[in-house]
């Protein structure tokens, strides 16, 4: 995982203190990857709830479709980047009014405003667009000599990832932020990608997987769901590309997924299936957080506390959480309050008892 390019820079775009009637403080920020005019760059939405003062607590993660999908509020700038066809009000790859919104029962907004927490999120295309090409106009390209890493070195996963590691060198600089708090979350290719992020990135207070599946938190030596065949076949520009060396041969990879998970100790670690979602492979996601374990009780804490997979809706866990719901693949108000819940609990315990 490369660092940070010395010429990043950031440019706040704008600033409104009455928005969503006045809950929040929305800004929206570049960040420039180099010191060029044309640099690469990424466009931040930020939400600060506007009724708690002093540095608070936030959720992190990429978008699938652009800022403009994640809430209606018409403040929000357009994406007028590459977007996938398939996602809503999008033609000819390019954002429309009709996707504002779009997105919105997967960032319940309001939710995190009212209980103290900030959202800051950003399209997963400025760094890479999803498709087979995308490498050639991301930052796996425009940054390759300010990176020193070939585009071959690397796949889209990483470049997502490191992404959201520049959000985070923002929020460093971000005085309403407590940077001590900031959740990753991310949802089936983006869960993938926070949980690498969160793996090599310890600023990352507490991290969640939700269905990352494949490739995220589910034990590739299961082979069941999809495999690492079908991973590399589908979207062979996700990974390096010494991961297809594996495709038939999953028990010969040197590590497991419940590893990568591992790698995020002690910081608390959130997972999370669905019942309909088996491409996901649920019980492989819960095997590989009960296997992360160990790594935990080397410093003192618990893991999952259990070795029984849940019942439907019923969360289990310590430093590492774990719930099952119903339902298809996808990132609802359940998995949200779960998380919310889960990061309320964690940061309360580290917060400075009040004198
Ligand atoms: C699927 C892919 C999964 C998952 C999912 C998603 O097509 O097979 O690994 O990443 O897409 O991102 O929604």
């Amino acid at each position: 995982m490369p660092d940070k390019p010395a010429g990043m820079r950031f440019k706040v775009r704008n600033e409104n203190k009455n928005a969503l009637g006045g809950l929040a403080t929305r800004k929206q920020i570049t960040i420039y990857f180099t010191q060029a005019v044309d640099a690469p760059s990424m466009e931040v939405l930020l939400y600060l709830p506007n009724h708690v003062s002093g540095p608070v607590p936030a959720f992190a993660g990429l978008n699938f479709s652009g800022n403009q999908s994640v809430h209606p509020d018409k403040g929000i700038f357009m994406s007028d980047r590459w977007i996938n066809n398939n996602q809503k009000g999008i033609q000819r790859n390019r954002a429309t009014e009709a996707s504002r919104g779009s997105q919105a029962s997967r960032w319940p907004v309001e939710t995190l405003l009212k209980n103290g927490f900030a959202l800051v999120t950003a399209y997963y295309g400025d760094l890479e667009p999803d498709h087979a090409d995308g490498w050639q106009t991301g930052i796996r390209t425009s940054l390759q000599q300010e990176l020193n890493l070939a585009p071959d070195q690397w796949g889209a996963i990483g470049a997502w990832a490191w992404g959201m590691s520049r959000i985070m060198d923002y929020l460093e600089t971000e005085k309403r932020i407590n940077s001590k708090q900031v959740a990753l979350t991310g949802l089936s290719r983006i869960g993938k990608a926070a949980v690498w992020a969160g793996a090599n990135d310890a600023r990352f207070a507490l991290v969640v997987s939700n269905e990352s599946g494949e490739g995220g938190a589910a034990l590739a030596r299961r082979n069941y769901g999809e495999t690492i065949a079908q991973l590399n076949r589908s979207f062979p520009h996700w990974f390096s590309p010494a991961y297809k060396n594996y495709n038939q041969a999953p028990d010969k990879l040197p590590v497991d997924q419940h590893q990568l998970l591992a790698l995020i100790a002690p910081r608390p670690l959130y997972v999370c299936s669905a019942a309909e979602d088996q491409w996901a492979d649920p019980q492989g996601e819960f095997l590989s957080a009960v296997h992360a374990g160990p790594v935990y009780q080397l410093y003192g804490k618990t893991g999952l506390g259990t070795a029984q997979m849940p019942a439907i809706e019923k969360p289990v866990g310590e430093t590492i959480g774990y719930h099952i719901r119903t339902g298809k693949h996808d990132i609802n108000l359940y998995d949200w309050q779960q998380h919310l819940a889960f990061a309320q609990k964690h940061f309360r315990k580290k917060a400075k008892p009040k004198t």
